[in-house]
């Protein structure tokens, strides 16, 4: 959009005064950033509301993204890139004395995800709205994101986080579009005289769902597509007899927070409610929209809508959609089960059993009778239609109801018409290991979408100092098209090129060494290589593989303190899930280290390891770009995919990792010489397997290096960690190490030696940092969503 300094600024000044009766001068922070959120609503609300108008009239299909997590992270600078103004907005607030970073920063995360799904959800809308693409978000409007981590005494300590506490700018509550959605009670069905049997209801629980809107404004186009999220509330109209404290606590607590502790029944009942929820009242505001625009019956809806199920938990779509056509519209089985399936589709985002999720039928026939009834039929039917055409073993090994729990990645297989993996090694696991009896069933529903990121956030907006290295070396159009980096290429002998980037990397690790000594306390020297891993905390993704290696180095100075290498920050970030109490101790572990090593004269500047409190969105903007070393070393086979790998190879780090996930194809595309790789492969992993030989007792027996390290755990050479110790070293001996960290360790050493030598030759590190950033373009999220919007859903770009 247009827009000069003096509008902004009237714009701005004005709204001041009618929003908060105040002026520039008086202005508190959260008055600025209200008032410019403000602004710059009413600047998209237009290009919103025309591209609303152009969707209905052109009535063209559209597609859905159903996900219980979404993790935007702040929106303000992200919506003034996208609209093509941050720079004449940062520099009308200059003028008028405000820094638009230092109000920016105050905005809270929009944190309503965990990891790496919630954040590809958002990494997706971006792209989508940015390639013109009509692809909704929907999900829910938890007054309370994910946890706010504090480490005390180096433990980690969750606290509430209450992002709405001074209301959310960008969102429109939506009332008009509020939907019911009814839980329990009891089901009967009836002859509705034409000898079809109709569903009767008595005693049912009933919750209000009210949308509220986030318009996700594309780049530079005139696509604003929307993140639909549900509040839960009480209907009005409620019979008096409900009308009490209880219930409607109860209701509330349905939208009030991301992934309640389900360690016990109650809470898990709340999981499933909650995902009914949000599938219920996402669809019937999906079917309704419908209806409204289009005047042809229902049965051709799968030509004007898609649905995608992302993971697991919607996989309630399917009988739900069912529900609504059959019970709602009338329409006949078999037909209402071609369309749900064409409007269908699914993606995977891990083997991990844990993951993919199992109801107790008891459960589902309770909380959801008509939906369980449903479940029923599709499974009867599914078993009848298939046992003569591919035996009884393949059928059972893939139904969605047996051993008393629904199955639902079974269900979303058997209900769409596409599941997909979310990078090559993963999906192909998927085929031939993990969902092979399914491939066998429907071969033609696999494919594979390899992750991408939205790059304008991790690159435009997080670096800005790279992002300007790279207009003057190679023009912009990188900006909008990121395969355009390949430019870069050409520049990998000229030293000033090299040197810039470099010292844009030297900048971020100032900005980050500044945070790190205002919130850690710890002073850390820009010149040592940055190393990072930043994730979730899960014993898959080895951050302790990581820890040994440390206690390595850590060791290596306490026998030499003269020893030569070059200096390490080794940076962490990550929350453990608050009922993980093995990861809980990984941290306290990496914190106690943490005090051991930077507190030890021995080791003066050569070793330093910094644990960053509450790692989200906001942090890892800081971080990543700062990052001379991204650690991807989870065990071969165990990362669906990764995307903080994208993230760290955007910005110029070199990848330490595994064969795993999205890393293969890093490496492949980055070019040799240019990432550390190391570890066993998948078919290494699944060679122990089949052979159950592994045998992690021996390599501590045998190995003097690992021995000591490990003995460091328990005999008190690691302060504070007598519950955390032994509990860390019994996973790896006694419990035979499941994520085979041993057995990968000599590896890792030997790899890490690699990576310091390279560092030591700054023009080769420079040269390769230069061929990650150049060769980044297919991790791109623009390329991913297109590959979704042409092979799965079939819906068009605007032109
Ligand atoms: O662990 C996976 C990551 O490998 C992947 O990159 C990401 C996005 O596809 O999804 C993560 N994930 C998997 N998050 N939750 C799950 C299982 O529910």
């Amino acid at each position: 959009m247009k827009l000069t300094k003096k509008q902004f600024k009237q714009d701005f000044e004005k709204r001041l005064t009618t929003k908060f009766a105040t002026d520039v001068e008086k202005a508190g922070p959260q008055e600025t950033l209200a008032a410019v959120s403000s602004v710059i609503k009413a600047y998209y609300s237009k290009i919103w509301q025309e591209d609303n108008e152009y969707k209905d009239e052109t009535k063209k299909k559209q597609a859905y993204y159903f996900s219980i997590e979404f993790l935007p992270g702040k929106m303000l600078k992200s919506n003034l890139l996208n609209l093509g103004i941050l720079d004449t907005v940062r520099e009308s607030l200059s003028d008028l004395g405000i820094d638009l970073d230092a109000i920016a920063q105050i905005e809270p995360d929009m944190a309503i995800g965990n990891g790496g799904l919630g954040r590809l959800g958002s990494c997706f809308l971006d792209s989508a709205a940015s390639t013109g693409i009509p692809l909704n978000g929907n999900g829910i409007r938890y007054s309370y994101g994910l946890f706010k981590q504090k480490i005390v005494d180096g433990y980690q300590v969750e606290l509430p986080d209450s992002w709405l506490d001074n209301g959310n700018p960008w969102e429109i509550r939506r009332a008009d579009k509020a939907v019911e959605v009814h839980f329990g009670g009891e089901v009967w069905l009836e002859d509705d005289g034409t000898g079809r049997l109709m569903p009767h209801y008595r005693n049912q629980e009933r919750v209000l769902a009210v949308p509220y809107d986030t318009p996700m404004v594309g780049f530079e186009n005139t696509t604003v597509n929307n993140m639909c999220l549900w509040r839960s509330e009480v209907p009005k109209d409620l019979d008096l007899r409900f009308q009490n404290l209880e219930y409607m606590r109860q209701t509330a607590m349905l939208s009030a927070e991301l992934y309640p502790d389900d360690s016990n029944y109650d809470g898990r009942l709340l999981r499933l409610k909650q995902e009914y929820f949000f599938v219920s009242a996402g669809l019937q505001r999906v079917i309704n929209h419908f209806k409204n625009i289009n005047k042809v019956p229902v049965t051709h809806i799968a030509d004007f809508i898609s649905i995608h199920i992302n993971d697991t938990h919607p996989a309630l779509c399917v009988p739900e959609f069912m529900r609504i056509l059959v019970d709602e519209f009338g329409i006949e089985w078999e037909r209402a089960w071609n369309i749900t399936v064409k409007v269908m589709s699914y993606t995977n985002h891990t083997i991990l059993s844990e993951a993919l999720e199992k109801w107790p039928e008891e459960m589902v026939k309770n909380l959801l009778p008509r939906i369980y009834q449903i479940i029923l039929e599709i499974d009867r039917r599914r078993t009848a239609d298939l046992l003569p055409k591919v035996g009884a073993k393949l059928v059972h090994s893939t139904r969605i109801v047996k051993d008393g729990q629904i199955h639902m990645a079974n269900l979303a297989i058997i209900g769409s018409h596409s599941t997909n993996g979310v990078a090559k090694l993963h999906s192909d696991l998927l085929k031939d290991v993990e969902l092979h009896d399914f491939y066998l069933i429907y071969p033609e529903r696999f494919n594979n979408k390899t992750n991408g990121i939205a790059d304008r956030r991790w690159s435009q907006i997080a670096n800005e100092r790279l992002s300007g290295v790279l207009d003057e070396t190679i023009g912009k159009s990188w900006r909008h098209n990121l395969n355009e980096l390949k430019l870069l290429e050409a520049y990998k002998n000229d030293e000033n090129t090299l040197e810039r980037l470099q010292a844009a990397n030297f900048d971020n690790k100032l900005r980050l060494a500044e945070y790190i000594q205002e919130h850690n306390g710890i002073t850390v020297n820009p010149e040592a290589i940055f190393d990072v891993q930043v994730k979730r905390l899960h014993a898959y993704k080895r951050q302790l593989l990581n820890v040994l290696h440390i206690l390595k180095l850590y060791f290596d100075i306490k026998d030499n303190p003269e020893i030569e290498m070059v200096p390490r920050v080794f940076i962490f970030g990550a929350k453990a899930a608050p009922g993980y109490h093995y990861a809980k101790s990984i941290i306290k572990c990496i914190n106690e280290i943490a005090n051991m090593v930077n507190n030890d004269k021995d080791v003066a500047d050569k070793l330093k390891v910094v644990f960053m409190e509450n790692y989200n969105v906001s942090l890892a903007e800081i971080i990543i770009p700062a990052a001379n070393v991204g650690e991807q070393i989870s065990l071969a086979s165990k990362e669906a995919s990764g995307t903080s790998n994208m993230k760290f190879m955007l910005n110029g780090a070199l990848t330490i990792g595994t064969l795993d996930g999205a890393n293969i194809e890093i490496f492949e595309v980055a070019g040799k010489g240019n990432y550390f790789k190391f570890g066993l492969t998948k078919d290494e992993v699944y060679e122990y397997y089949r052979n159950g030989n592994y045998n992690a007792h021996d390599i501590y027996e045998q190995n003097p290096i690992v021995h000591r390290i490990l003995d460091a755990f328990i005999d008190g050479t690691i302060p504070n960690i007598s519950a955390e110790g032994p509990e860390v070293f019994d996973s790896l001996t006694t419990y035979n190490d499941e994520y085979f960290v041993l057995r990968d360790f000599n590896d890792y050493v030997r790899a890490q030696k690699d990576l310091e030598r390279l560092y030591k030759n700054k023009n080769a590190w420079a040269q390769a940092s230069l061929m990650n950033i150049a060769n980044v373009g297919k991790f791109s999220s623009d390329r991913t969503i297109k590959e979704y919007a042409d092979d799965i859903w079939h819906v068009h770009e605007k032109k």
